[in-house]
């Protein structure tokens, strides 16, 4: 970073030049009347600092900070950027009103000042592992300077910027404690996410996006949209247009081309990749609807669950052709094909056993082994990486540069990297206390202490790509929508992105109570923190 430091003296030395910063601010112990006053403030101020300044969710790799307090004028405060992208222009609109969300009583003391970005490579583009990294340092002026790699860097040190400021309800005013203060943050994964199922509830275009942007608080970098399910088929498709037809709750309860590439790129702009999930061979049923053909006849019936049936060429070629054309709107490097729960007695039928026999596979295993080999190349041939549910490592053996996701217990992971395959980690925690959202027994306090990378070896832990928070939707739809992600979600989200050894409850539970009163004022309608969050008693 010593590039920053450079650009940082360089902006200073200009400060008084520039228009927004002419008025160079004195020390807040310049303008206290008397020493003893003074002394008394610092006292007070040390000791707000200490648990003030930390207040920061999640948890920032390396935090330093001084005691003087700062009124800000938040007519004045300006932003600006060294060198400036989009996305961050966009942030720039947000964020002004994140930093500020209250009418404000100017402040005598305050003064006008801002925050000044410089990003190093304005080309990076938003994938797995691009540099997240960022430094922020507020100085005695109260201006503060975000340093970052690449702007997804510069997104999160303008969140982190929009925690430090604090508003006083009783004096109108805003303010930053703990000046001068340095940053230097990045996170531990680089995968860190939350799975949202589309298809057994709708969720709307606005709770969507409003989710969307509460994740960016949390400094999340993935939405894994869970898209069709058994129950429904909520997404548009321009080759097989019959599929959201027949398969879809109704005629309005979809997600249109149009809709998924603008959610798509209201992720991008924010920092956060949309993984779609197409989920096979099981829980596709709503595909049955209008394509019956392609389905194992061991489970044609409405009532029963069905399963793709690999003995035909035609189900591979219609998934082909219908995931060729949804890899035109969903930008992201991977593609997330299930393989959960499969409904192997679909295929003991006489058909699929005389083709299982000309296969030479001898149990279903086999052939849905056969069916995940042959979806991973096809994916491939679109440009793809795979993510597939860890069934697909339990009963198949898919080719080695596929991501497995553990849902199962938490030993498996171990069990997944040794075998060298790359890991996204969601346990169900034995069905009570991973991150399983909807869950309504694990509270915040589970899920902060889960540790991924419990009993992984130093060799394998790069192979642990990330984790991610599911928020499966048999029983949730927007009514409770946020208030089941949140607060859990941030316990994770801090798990994911802040040091290892950040992991007592009783450190975090003030600050996840500030993150929660910022998600409030930000319009997220987050639960309590206590319980499930959902409003059951803890315990
Ligand atoms: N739906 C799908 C689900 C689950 C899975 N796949 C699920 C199973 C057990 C628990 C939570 C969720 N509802 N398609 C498994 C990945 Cl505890």
């Amino acid at each position: 970073f010593a590039h920053f430091d450079k650009v940082k003296r360089n902006i200073l030395k200009q400060r008084s030049k520039r228009a927004p910063f002419r008025y160079a601010a004195r020390p807040f112990a310049e303008r206290q009347s008397s020493k003893a006053e003074w002394a008394m403030l610092r006292l007070v101020i040390s000791f707000l600092v200490a648990t003030s300044a930390a207040a920061i969710w999640p948890k920032p790799r390396l935090f330093r900070n001084g005691t003087t307090t700062i009124a800000l004028n938040p007519q004045s405060y300006s932003f600006q950027a060294v060198t400036s992208t989009p996305e961050l222009q966009d942030a720039f609109q947000r964020y002004k009103s994140i930093f500020f969300p209250h009418a404000s009583t100017p402040a005598k003391t305050a003064v006008d000042c801002g925050l000044v970005v410089d990003i190093l490579d304005t080309t990076s583009a938003l994938q797995l592992g691009v540099d997240e990294s960022y430094t922020l340092d507020v100085d005695l002026d109260g201006i503060t300077v975000i340093a970052a790699k690449t702007v997804w860097g510069a997104l999160h040190g303008l969140e982190t910027m929009s925690q430090l400021i604090e508003f006083n309800f009783k004096t109108g005013q805003y303010s930053v404690s703990g000046i001068p203060v340095h940053i230097e943050d990045k996170p531990r994964f680089q995968h860190r996410g939350l799975l949202i199922d589309s298809g057994r509830h709708f969720e709307p275009m606005v709770h969507v996006k409003a989710m969307i942007d509460s994740m960016t608080y949390a400094k999340l970098n993935v939405l894994h949209w869970h898209l069709t399910e058994d129950e429904s088929f909520p997404i548009a498709s321009r080759v097989f247009p019959e599929l959201p037809e027949k398969g879809a709750f109704n005629d309005f309860e979809q997600y249109t081309w149009e809709d998924i590439v603008d959610v798509v790129e209201y992720a991008r702009r924010r920092g956060i990749r949309v993984i779609p999930e197409f989920d096979m061979p099981g829980h596709s049923s709503s595909w049955r609807k209008s394509h019956p053909e392609v389905f194992a006849e061991g489970c044609l019936s409405e009532s029963s669950r069905g399963a793709f049936d690999p003995a035909k060429n035609a189900t591979f070629e219609l998934l082909e052709a219908a995931l060729q054309d949804w890899s035109k709107m969903f930008v992201d490097g991977f593609l997330h094909l299930g393989s959960d729960e499969v409904p192997a007695n679909c295929w003991n039928n006489s058909k699929d056993i005389a083709w299982m026999k000309t296969m030479g596979f001898s149990n279903s295993s086999e052939v849905f082994n056969y069916f995940v080999n042959k979806m991973v190349n096809i994916s491939k041939k679109l440009g793809r990486e795979t993510i597939l549910w860890d069934e697909a490592f339990l009963s198949a053996k898919p080719p080695q540069e596929a991501v497995i996701q553990n849902w199962h217990d938490a030993s498996l992971l171990q069990k997944i990297v040794d075998a060298g395959y790359r890991a996204v980690f969601s346990s169900n925690g034995g069905y009570t206390n991973g991150w399983y959202l909807d869950g309504l027994k694990a509270t915040w306090q589970n899920m902060y202490v889960l540790e991924p990378l419990n009993n992984i070896s130093a060799e394998k832990a790069h192979l642990v790509l990330g984790g991610e928070g599911c928020m499966w939707g048999e029983h949730v739809d927007p009514s409770d929508f946020e208030f089941t992600v949140w607060p859990r979600l941030a316990a994770i989200a801090e798990r994911l992105w802040s040091d290892r050894e950040v992991n007592s409850t009783a450190e975090a539970q003030p600050r996840l109570e500030t993150f929660r009163c910022r998600l409030l004022s930000r319009g997220v309608h987050t639960g309590i923190v206590g319980g499930s969050g959902r409003g059951t008693p803890p315990g």
